[in-house]
Parts: structure tokens; C-alpha cells; sequence
């Protein structure tokens, strides 16, 4: 299934700016050249419209050990700015897709039809999956086709997302709304009092560029002035003064956020992509580019009921609103939530013995250690067991904002890691516990540590700013037995 002819189909299928990777990145990441004749964008007014909580899937059946879904992917309106019809590619008919919520020891089967006229592969990002449901971007779906995916469940809680990574397409259709949020929780994450049921909320947060006619238009991030939170445009949402857990995901396909509170107030970090920190981290601002998420508890409490706090994006480029969206303290409520000092217990550092280096570059062309991506190509041979140190470097210079297009997103499938180093330094402020994607500001350096398993086959390695991936910015990684 991973073959040429596959590859050749798909880029036929992305059109012909796929079969010139420059041009997508023209399109999609570099300030240089912005795509012709874009119509203009339409006026949304911010806090227009509540911030929707994703809906719970429900199985269609299940058995003592599995759950199994359905899911059919297809265009569908949503209303993204009020009062204007966007046409977007769903899972399920919703923008963003349903979340599911799964349990670890407790498989999740889903069965996916395409119903969409271009060809997806569903990848659960951060799921440890065999070979064949990991929705690899040779692997698709073609359009009338379904496949049936099927996640164990095997490691422990975490923030998951499900999205698109269709090769050369997976930009366009996570773009355009094939992607959705995946809590996966355990009976370790359970047995805390954190703040759950409806205080425990997924925020997808992504730019966008909605025209004047309500078009939704792919295109590159400094021309998205629109910022949605779970498919909305700057929505509100109303609150109860008490804690409550907020999943960040950054689900923007080409752009980092610098998310604070408009009045500066602290928020505690409890989790990051593989799950609970050891221990929580107070921020006040946190960076995150393509594909992390940060799990975060804030309190209001500190607000007086009828007022309201701002999130807002300090990443926004000059002429943009910042504001992310609103929390409306709406009513007082009690809390018997809390904070514990000691979280989980973490998997000890792999020790790595093997060691390789990486350097991810925009220019010339999007590559890792200076090629695009070869599905016929295996860029990394390792085996299950082995653990490793890898080295990434992002040996683009900085720019002048909007520099979006020379940062790196680095994200390996299959296995979470450890951040050991930045810069030759201590790990960053958002780099603690298990992560699968780790951000790369122009001239950094990190040393990451994994250990390869629990399956074995072939993945992908690559840059989660999606046009960069669907530029090339991709490796095979062969995992043998
Ligand atoms: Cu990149």
C-alpha cells in the first residue's frame, strides 16, 4: 500500500502545486509570494458567537473490551463567523470533529468512511498504534472507500487528537476541519481531584481565513487573520468562578501561539502531549507551535461573577485582533477541585546508546537533513528496545515577523519522548514530561530521549507545521522487531 503508484495518485489529487513542493510552501509558508487574488476577509466582530464543547461520540456497540465508533467523513456548512456559511471537510458532519473519550485498557475501533472527493488517512497523533492504523500519508483512504483503525489504548492518559495526514493533502484537510480531539484517561488520572465531567475541556485552537462570501480558504498564515476555538471565531464562553481544566491544542496548520490572560494571571500546568507532569508548572505565558498540547488548570475564582478575562495570542502579527476568545465568570458554584502538589509518577529517562542528528531547514525546500520525503526511502533503521539521543536542529535564521515559515515543529509517531536538552542548556518552560512534538524557534537545538516500541513497522518522523510535512519536511522511520 506504501508504493510510487500511491504517491503518484495522491499528487494528482493535491493539484499541481504538489507537484512543485516550493509552490506549496509559496502558498502556505513563506511571506515571499502570497497566492493571487485573495477576496477579502469577512467582518467578525469578537465574542459573537459561544465557544460550542465538542460533542462525546458515542459507539455504536461495544463488547467487555472494546468500543467501537463509526465515522463518516464529509462536507458539511458550519458556521464559523456569524451570520456567514462555510463550506469545511468534517468528521461526522461537525467542524472540528467529535471528541472521543477512551480509557486505557480499552480498545477504540472506528471505522472511517471517506466521503469526501480527495483521499485522507486518519492519524491518532500521539497514539501508540501498529503500523497499519497509524494513517500513515501513503496509506489512504480513497474517496467511497472505508478502513477500519484500531487504537489499544495501551499507554497511559493523555490529550490525543485525531487528524488528517493524507501526503501533500494533510495541510488543505486539517485546514479545512478533518480533525478532532482524543482523551485518552486512566484510574491513576482518575484517582486525582482535578477539575472533570464539564469543567474539563478540550480547547482546539487554530487561525483561519474566512472570506467576505464565508469561504474558509486555505492559504498561508500571515493572510488567516481568524482565530476560532473549537470552530468558532473568537468565541465567549461562560464559566463558573472555580477551577477548571482546559486541554490547549494547537491545531493551527502553519502558525505557533503565545497564549496569556489578558491581565497577566497565572495559570498551572498539569500535563503536556503524553499526559500528567510529575509535578505542576505555574506559566503566565506559554508558546506552542503545530501539534502540542498543554493541559492547564486555571482558577476562576480570582474573577468576580459578571466580569470577564481575555486569552489572548501575543503571536498575533501587527494588524491582528489578539484575542483568542472570552471567559464570562457567569456565576459562583463550589470546588472541591484541587491542584496536588505530586501528579503522577513518570517512566524513568531512556538512557539512550544510539545517537543521531537531525537539521530541519526551510531553504531551499523543506527537508530533514537536507532531503524531502521518500516513501520508498527508510531515512531511520532502528529496533524495538532501542533506546536512542536524537539531536534536531533548526538551522533557519530568524526573520522579522510574520516568521511562522522558520520555526519547526518536530513530531514523531509511535513513541512519546523526553526533552534533555535546549540549546545546549536545561529543557525549556513547556518542555517537561512526555511529549511527541517539540517546537524549534529559528537557531535552536534540542536533544531528545525515546525508546523505540511497543510495535514494530514503519512510521513517519516530521514537521507538524502541516505545510511543511506536506512540503516534504517528512522521514520514514523503519522500526524492526
Ligand atoms: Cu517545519
Amino acid at each position: 500500500m506504501l508504493n510510487r503508484r500511491n504517491l503518484l495518485k495522491l499528487t494528482a489529487a493535491g493539484g499541481a502545486a504538489a507537484l512543485f513542493p516550493w509552490e506549496r510552501v509559496a502558498a502556505a509558508g513563506s511571506p515571499a509570494t502570497g497566492p493571487a487574488a485573495l477576496a477579502e476577509t469577512a467582518d467578525a466582530a469578537p465574542f459573537a458567537q459561544a465557544m460550542p464543547v465538542p460533542r462525546v461520540l458515542r459507539p455504536v456497540r461495544s463488547t467487555r473490551s472494546a468500543d467501537f465508533y463509526r465515522m463518516r467523513m464529509k462536507e458539511a456548512d458550519a458556521e464559523i463567523v456569524k451570520g456567514l456559511t462555510s463550506r469545511v471537510r468534517t468528521y461526522g458532519g461537525t467542524f472540528p470533529g467529535p471528541t472521543i473519550r477512551a480509557r486505557s485498557g480499552r480498545e477504540v475501533v472506528i471505522r472511517q468512511t471517506n466521503g469526501l472527493t480527495v483521499p485522507t488517512a486518519v492519524h491518532l497523533h500521539g497514539g501508540h498504534v501498529r503500523s497499519e492504523h497509524d494513517g500513515l500519508p501513503m496509506d489512504t483512504i480513497e474517496p467511497g472507500d472505508s478502513r477500519t483503525y484500531r487504537y489499544p489504548n495501551t499507554q497511559r492518559a493523555s490529550s490525543l487528537w485525531y487528524h488528517d495526514h493524507a501526503h501533500h493533502l494533510e495541510a488543505e484537510n486539517v485546514f479545512l476541519g478533518l480533525h478532532g480531539t482524543y482523551l485518552l484517561s486512566d484510574r491513576e488520572e482518575r484517582r486525582l481531584p482535578l477539575p472533570s465531567g464539564r469543567y474539563d475541556i478540550p480547547l482546539a485552537i487554530r487561525d483561519a481565513r474566512v472570506e467576505a462570501d464565508g469561504t474558509l480558504r486555505y492559504t498561508r498564515p500571515s493572510d488567516c487573520p481568524n482565530m476560532l476555538v473549537n470552530g468558532k471565531e473568537r468565541p465567549y464562553f461562560e464559566v463558573a468562578a472555580r477551577k477548571y481544566r482546559l486541554r490547549l491544542y494547537n491545531a493551527c496548520a502553519n502558525r505557533y501561539l503565545r497564549l496569556r490572560f489578558a491581565d497577566g494571571a497565572e495559570f498551572t500546568q498539569i500535563g503536556s502531549d503524553g499526559g500528567l507532569l510529575a509535578e505542576p508548572v505555574g506559566h503566565t505565558e506559554v508558546t506552542l507551535l503545530g501539534g502540542e498540547r498543554l493541559d492547564v488548570v486555571v482558577d476562576f475564582a480570582r474573577y468576580r461573577v459578571g466580569t470577564s478575562v481575555v486569552l489572548e495570542n501575543t503571536g498575533a502579527l501587527p494588524g491582528e485582533r489578539p484575542e483568542v476568545m472570552r471567559f464570562d465568570v457567569v456565576r459562583g458554584t463550589a470546588d472541591r477541585s484541587r491542584v496536588p502538589d505530586r501528579l503522577a509518577e513518570l517512566p524513568p529517562v531512556p538512557r539512550g546508546t544510539v545517537e543521531r542528528d537531525f537539521t530541519l531547514q526551510t531553504f531551499p525546500a523543506m527537508t530533514i537533513n537536507g532531503r524531502t520525503y521518500d516513501p520508498e526511502r527508510a531515512d531511520v533503521v532502528t529496533r524495538v528496545g532501542s533506546s536512542e539521543v536524537w539531536t534536531i536542529r533548526n538551522v533557519d535564521t530568524p526573520v522579522a515577523p510574520p516568521d511562522f515559515h522558520v520555526w519547526h515543529s518536530f513530531h514523531t509517531h509511535l513513541v512519546m519522548f523526553r526533552v534533555l536538552e535546549r540549546n545546549g542548556g536545561p529543557a525549556g518552560p513547556t518542555d517537561a514530561g512526555l511529549k511527541d512534538t517539540v517546537t524549534l524557534g529559528p537557531g535552536e537545538s534540542v536533544k531528545i530521549a525515546m525508546t523505540w516500541g511497543e510495535y514494530s513497522g514503519q512510521y513517519v518522523f516530521h514537521c507538524h507545521q502541516l505545510g511543511h510535512s506536506s512540503g516534504g519536511q517528512m522521514g520514514r522511520i523503519d522500526v524492526l522487531p
